[in-house]
């Protein structure tokens, strides 16, 4: 089965230099503008059971989550805060998505991990560290949610459970470790560190435990050779856009 894939202005920007959300097929056929506005419309994330599409806008004059139809109709605002709110993921049941915002604080940098029901109601803190915990990303197994976070003076991938408590370190290293995603099983994790000098792929188990570098550059074939093992078992399309501009700095 093909799934349509979601993308921000990256792919194509309007007339008027605002990110919108398009549509299109794996193969980048047919595709569809989702969102039309003169914000900033992007993040787009699917649901799990692919009927929905998460984002983030800032049309109502800050960063916020909002949700659509996965052809572009009834699209709602999740999140109410003059802060910003980005980074929307959904839990495997579709029912649930976690976000990071810097609600309630006085220092920008100071993300937290928040979660709540699809109707935007339920909101719980899952994280309270004062330094930056983001990119949450939920297990297809829904038992973890991986993020990265800045406690340990440089960046580290955590995993913690959905209630938040838990919270462990998985990369300690004293380079910059980012960018994780979990593997379609649940059962490994691949994210991007600086640990040998540069930027380069890796992938270690979920407990963070054997650890092995890919065997390419990113940006060389490496991260398509990945993807296209994890591909064959379900490996979300949107996923590989995210971390290819990770990869590449954008
Ligand atoms: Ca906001
Ligand atoms: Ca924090
Ligand atoms: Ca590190």
């Amino acid at each position: 089965m093909r799934r349509p894939t979601a993308r921000g202005s990256r792919f194509n920007p309007t007339a008027t230099g605002s990110s919108e959300i398009y549509l299109m097929d794996a193969d980048g056929s047919n595709v569809k503008r989702l969102t039309n506005n003169q914000a900033d419309d992007q993040d787009p994330e699917w649901s799990r059971d692919g009927n929905k599409i998460a984002f983030v806008s800032d049309r109502d004059g800050n960063s916020e989550i909002y949700e659509m139809n996965a052809d572009g109709s009834n699209q709602r605002r999740l999140t109410v805060d003059a802060a910003v709110d980005n980074a929307p993921n959904w839990s495997p049941d579709s029912k649930q998505l976690v976000f990071a915002s810097n609600r309630g604080h006085s220092y920008a940098f100071d993300f937290d991990i928040w979660v709540m029901n699809v109707d935007g109601s339920g909101l719980k803190r899952l994280t309270t560290d004062p330094e930056y915990d983001s990119e949450p990303r939920w297990s297809p197994d829904g038992s973890k949610i991986l993020f990265v976070t800045g406690r340990d003076e440089n960046f580290e991938i955590y995993v913690m459970n959905p209630d938040g408590t838990d919270q462990r370190n998985l990369t300690r290293n004293p380079q910059a470790d980012g960018g994780a995603m979990w593997s379609p099983d649940g059962n490994s994790i691949a994210f991007f560190s600086t640990r040998d000098g540069n930027t380069e792929i890796y992938v270690m188990d979920r407990d963070g435990e054997n650890v092995r570098e890919s065997n390419q550059q990113p940006g060389q074939g490496g991260m398509d050779e990945l993807v296209g093992r994890w591909r064959e078992t379900g490996f979300p399309e949107q996923q590989r856009w995210q971390l290819g501009d990770l990869l590449h700095g954008n």
